[in-house]
């Protein structure tokens, strides 16, 4: 993630990988603020074992696309609701990647946090049967808790 003000909403991608017992690292790595930590971080994510890569950043969110830009893994990018442009620039930031260099965008906020988390243990899952199990037992689980009737009807 592009901030430490980011983890409350990348947090979220890490709950749903610790119920999949799926391993990850969450950083700090900014686009703007540690360019050289940036390069270092994309170029050597392969050869230190990622599979997967989440980047999660607001604002003028530069962090998925330079990272997508210096890597072949694939990468997910979350837009982290801004302050003053309720995430919109952030999404906005992420999306539109030129022909040849993927970004996976989510959601703005939360939700896309989540589903990223949900997303990168698909991929995974593609070559682990067990995770894949894991994965369709959680999916079944949120079917289970969804009520029929509202609470308070
Ligand atoms: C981006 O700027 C970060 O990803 C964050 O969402 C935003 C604001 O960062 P802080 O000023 O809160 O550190 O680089």
């Amino acid at each position: 993630m592009g901030s430490q003000s980011d983890w409350p909403t990348m947090g979220h991608a890490a709950k749903v990988l610790d119920q999949l017992g799926v391993a990850y690292e969450a950083r700090i790595v900014s686009a703007h603020r540690t360019p050289e930590r940036l390069v270092d971080f994309a170029k050597g994510a392969a050869a230190e074992g990622f599979q997967v890569i989440i980047a999660g950043a607001g604002g003028a969110a530069h962090l998925p696309g330079m990272v997508a830009s210096m890597t072949h893994l694939p990468v997910f990018g979350v837009p982290v609701m801004s302050k003053a442009l309720s995430g919109k620039d952030s999404l906005l930031s992420i999306v539109q990647m030129p022909a040849g260099i993927p970004v996976g965008t989510l959601a703005i906020g939360d939700a896309g946090a989540t589903n990223a988390g949900l997303l990168a243990a698909a991929v995974l899952a593609l070559s682990d049967s067990a995770l894949s199990e894991k994965l369709q037992a959680w999916r079944a689980a949120q079917t289970e808790a969804v009520a029929e009737k509202p609470a308070d009807s």
